[in-house]
């Protein structure tokens, strides 16, 4: 078990968009396993796979106060959006930058568990959010890239500023 280096934005690997997991192995569990243990110690509350340069379609979310109901999604798609959110984001690849983001309030998303067993989960809320944001990230796309190139680019500064010191 390992905690792994969370890349940080504007790194160009974030853009990758990921592949899908033909098949889970016992790989895709040690990095279904570090990734959680990653996220807790972050903390956050979601992680995808591409945040850890590893571009898999493999995300975990744990909204719980108490580490205690994580959510394995391998494979993750979006079957039926309703309804409209725009609740305060985060991003540990985007460190101290919080904004709002309008995302579907509900979701129903097909995935596999770490076993390779297909499920279906209906989300809302905070759930529904995070699992969108952690999906953007499978293909690319981080949260902030839905703002204005001005709001964009003056992050971008204050990050690298960030980062020197
Ligand atoms: O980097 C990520 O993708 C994880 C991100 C997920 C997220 C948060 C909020 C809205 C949408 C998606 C985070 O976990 S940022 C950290 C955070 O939100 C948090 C940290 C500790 C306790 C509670 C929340
Ligand atoms: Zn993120």
């Amino acid at each position: 078990m390992a905690l792994l280096k969370i890349l940080q934005y504007p790194d160009e690997r974030l853009h990758t968009v990921a592949d899908r997991v033909s098949e889970v192995t016992d790989e895709t569990r040690a990095l279904v396993q570090d990734m959680a243990e990653t996220m807790y110690a972050a903390p956050g509350i979601g992680l995808a796979a591409t945040q850890v340069d590893v571009h898999q379609r493999v995300i975990v979310v744990d909204i719980s106060n108490t580490h205690s109901q994580l959510h394995v999604l391998i494979n993750p798609e979006i079957t039926a959006r309703s309804g409209e959110s725009d609740c305060e984001e985060g991003c540990l690849s985007v460190p101290g930058i919080f904004g709002k983001v309008q995302r579907a309030e509900r979701i129903t998303v097909e995935a596999w568990d770490r076993d390779g067993r297909p499920f279906v989960l209906d989300a809302d809320g905070l759930l529904a959010v995070c699992i969108q944001h952690e999906m953007d990230h499978l293909v690319g796309k981080v949260f902030v890239e839905y703002w204005s190139q001005m709001k964009q680019s003056r992050i971008r500064t204050r990050l690298k500023k960030q980062m020197r010191r």
